[in-house]
């Protein structure tokens, strides 16, 4: 059991007293990776295959979650937020209207299938190293 479901099954009512935490902020932590203002929080993640992460954007800037085509494991599905199919068109789509953009507080969900270290980046930040990672291990 991960550490979102356990949270999420505890519920706002478990949180109530736990005045001054951060996750207050933003209710309950039902997600895996945040975003600070030009990083993914934690920046590397691992899970076993099957499993869902989940991404939400827990700044007040506009974040991408993009993967690296040429860094994600043969045969594996490729993932961006926005659907895109592959970098070029993630890239392009952010490019001509902030296609894929995730706004403060929106979340973005991707099940990895296949084992291996998936390498993924925010379009916008990717100068300021906004660069993260997922490990998938069998
Ligand atoms: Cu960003």
């Amino acid at each position: 059991m991960n550490r979102r479901t356990f949270l999420a099954s505890v519920g706002a009512a478990g949180l109530a007293g736990v005045a001054g935490c951060t996750a207050l902020q933003f209710g309950p932590k039902n997600y895996d990776v945040g975003m600070r203002a030009v990083a993914f929080d934690p920046s590397e993640y691992t899970v076993s295959v099957g499993d869902e992460v989940v991404w939400t954007n827990t700044s007040s800037r506009a974040h991408t979650v993009t993967a690296y085509e040429n860094s994600i494991p043969e045969g594996a599905d490729y993932f961006a937020s926005g659907g895109y199919d592959g970098e070029a068109a993630a890239r392009e789509a952010w490019r001509e209207d902030m296609g894929g953009a995730l706004t403060s507080g929106q979340s973005y969900r991707h099940t990895f299938d296949v084992p291996g270290r998936y390498d993924y980046v925010c379009i916008p930040h990717e100068q300021g190293g906004m660069i993260g990672t997922i490990v998938v291990e069998k």
